[in-house]
């Protein structure tokens, strides 16, 4: 008995949640295995962790691991064809900037696609919504939204300027020479140090493409010029394709603003029909909210005994639905299988990305209708249900999905058990809503964010973000770094499942999270009505963060680039590739930027020390490791205050 004790997970130990310990221990009483218990069951592998396992060709895996007390003297570990350790995990880290740029950036392609469908009036599902950032992301690709008339300048038709912008994002991927437009939007002194350093990304697609040429074995073996070319991926993933998809997201969905919801496994309803929808694009589920909220639907669902439709998410579907139509997330990354466990969902929608194999298995003891959507990415189990959506019938695959559903209510088992635990929570924010609250502008009245910098009220900015990772406690070290920067006076740009975490713990209510602030950032945040943590919504939205710096910095009076300003970012619980390549573009935007848990970094310590200390010769910007949330915040805070110091406004 005390063997099997051993291999599951102590649910308070796996997480500090109460809803999720709950549903730990009740996957645990049903004799259903979870994350939690699988990450007590099996260990990471030391070498791979430390980013020193060469698998590039089949004379490997080639294991280069570091010796006990580290090297002394010369480092002569080296694979078969005698790739060093800097070679074998600088190849590994950018193909993990490889991974995530092309997950956002195949998001962003996606988008593009069903844009130019509603730009070419090919579809009834998806129309222009928000004309004016339409006018303004002509102007950013250099669309013209004017045209001489005799002699008079008028608008131009914005169905024009739609499908103009949409052939001109389109281009982005692969366009044949030049550079990303994008990169224009940038602060110039960043511009021209992307110049200077030749890492300005030519097309999006190629920049990818060129990591996994380089990285095949036999070919680049400079550890300095492998990283160079995983800068320009990054880039392209964070000034390209994430900013593509995030603007055109909100052209064709409407850009966010601020609103209320609630978070965590209690906003699932008994007495509802239950659809939760994960992953990360929201082509499908926004079409999936507009069908569960028409009458003839809702009607349909009584009919079939439920009260109403009550549709959450998982990840950052759930954060884009979110930040739209206040859809609450059930959970992080790390609910997923839980969702299922409560014997309430009646059917789950994936789309793509952070999706576990293993909800296939949950659902199989469920009645739980798993469904995924997405032609590139599917399940092996039988029991997993694929419709594949296409923009040009979107309306009736929604339908289809949303009456599956209902359907499926009435084979609800008993063993129905939801937890109560919910959080109210305000989120929907960007950088025109901070504008907007904070004084409609960024600098010259009381309210605005960089007065209020200079004035000492706010100490500086922390963009912090990213995943859950099985191998930390749940939520913990989001929290508590959070936490750490409001109460030193740094108001938190958050998205992704840092957000959801942040909205679980009651973090993005003004009236529950300002406990936690410091006078400062507290006297701000009730004087405009804001929380001191601000959702701006999902991975790819990061790139909001971007334009969020970088307005801060043209307002002026904090410097003339992004690296001058008193701010820096992290991802404490982090696990995905994407998560790699959104650190190393915030890194090459100038971001001094902590990771938690660990960086497949530490077996090379040249490259570790390359990442850690000479970027920021370069770009401004650099990589860091702190495990422990609380030190990890005050890194923050140290180089917060370095910038404060260097621009004079300390005190
Ligand atoms: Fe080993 Fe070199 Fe092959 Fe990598 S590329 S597996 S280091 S021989
Ligand atoms: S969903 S990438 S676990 S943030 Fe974007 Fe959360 Fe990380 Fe997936």
């Amino acid at each position: 008995a005390e063997e099997k004790a051993a291999k599951v997970a102590d649910p308070v130990a796996a997480s500090m949640d109460v809803a999720t310990q709950q549903m730990i221990a009740r996957a645990q009483e049903l004799g259903i295995d979870t994350v939690f218990d699988r990450a007590v069951q099996m260990k990471p592998c030391n070498i791979g962790t430390q980013g020193i396992c060469c698998k590039n060709c089949s004379m490997g895996p080639c294991r280069l691991p570091l010796p006990k007390g580290g090297i002394e003297g010369e480092d002569t570990r080296k694979g078969l064809c005698g790739a060093t350790a800097n070679t074998i995990a600088a190849r590994n880290f950018i193909r993990m900037i490889a991974g995530g740029a092309s997950a956002h950036s195949d998001h962003g392609r996606s988008v593009a696609e069903v844009f130019m469908s509603a730009a070419r009036k090919e579809t009834d599902a998806y129309k222009i919504k928000d004309t004016t950032k339409l006018v303004a992301v002509a102007k950013e690709l250099g669309v013209s939204t004017t045209v001489e008339v005799d002699g008079e300048t008028r608008d131009r038709d914005l169905d024009e300027v739609a499908l103009e912008v949409a052939k001109i994002a389109m281009n982005e991927w692969g366009k044949p020479e030049g550079e990303l437009l994008y990169l224009k939007r940038a602060p110039q002194p960043l511009y021209e140090k992307w110049s200077k350093t030749g890492v300005k990304p030519r097309n999006i697609d190629r920049e990818i493409v060129e990591i996994m040429h380089r990285t095949h074995m036999g070919v680049d073996q400079d550890y300095k010029n492998l990283i160079k070319q995983g800068t320009r991926a990054a880039l392209a993933d964070g000034w390209g394709g994430s900013m593509l998809a995030t603007d055109l997201q909100d052209i064709l969905f409407g850009t966010p603003y601020p609103l209320q919801s609630e978070a965590n496994l209690g906003v699932m309803k008994e007495d509802h029909v239950n659809i939760v929808i994960h992953g990360h694009e929201p082509v499908l589920s926004e079409i999936i909210v507009a069908v569960s909220q028409r009458k003839d639907i809702l009607e349909y669902a009584k009919s079939k005994g439920a009260k109403g439709i009550q549709l959450s998410g998982i990840c950052c579907t759930a954060n884009e639905i979110l930040q739209r139509h206040g859809v609450p997330p059930a959970g992080t990354f790390l609910q997923q299988e839980l969702a299922i466990i409560t014997g309430a969902c009646d059917a789950m929608v994936v789309d793509i990305q952070c999706i576990f194999q293993n909800l296939a298995n949950v659902a199989k003891c469920f009645h739980t209708k798993l469904i995924t959507t997405h032609p590139i990415a599917k399940m092996e189990q039988d029991n997993v249900l694929h419709i594949e959506f296409d923009e040009h019938h979107a309306l009736e695959d929604a339908e289809r999905i949303v009456k599956l559903a209902i359907d499926n209510f009435q084979n609800r088992g008993q063993e129905v058990m939801i937890p109560r635990q919910k959080a109210t929570q305000i989120a929907g924010f960007g950088v025109e809503s901070i504008q907007y609250h904070l004084g409609g502008t960024f600098r010259g009245t009381y309210y605005t964010l960089n007065d209020n910098i200079i004035n000492g009220r706010i100490r500086g900015i922390a963009g912090v973000v990213g995943c859950n990772n099985a191998r930390t406690r749940h939520n913990e070290a989001h929290i508590q770094v959070v936490k750490e920067l409001i109460k030193n006076d740094v108001i938190v740009l958050t998205t992704g499942c840092n957000g959801i975490a942040c909205a679980m713990e009651g973090l993005l209510t003004p009236e529950s999270a300002m406990v936690y602030c410091g006078p400062g950032l507290r006297e701000v945040c009730e004087t405009v009505g804001i929380p001191p943590v601000l959702h701006l919504g999902s991975c790819v939205d990061n790139s909001r963060i971007l334009l969020a710096a970088t307005e801060v910095v043209k307002a002026g009076g904090l410097g003339k680039d992004i690296c001058d300003l008193p701010a820096a970012g992290s991802a404490p619980e982090w696990m995905s590739e994407k998560a790699i390549s959104i650190g190393h573009y915030f890194v090459a935007s100038g971001v001094y930027t902590v990771f938690g848990v660990t960086l497949p970094t530490s077996g090379a310590p040249v490259f570790h020390n390359y990442l850690a200390n000479e970027l920021e010769k370069l770009y401004g910007g650099k990589w860091d490791l702190e495990t422990d949330p609380i030190k990890h915040a005050q890194l923050m805070i140290a180089h917060i205050d370095k910038k404060r110091k260097e621009l004079g406004i300390d005190k």
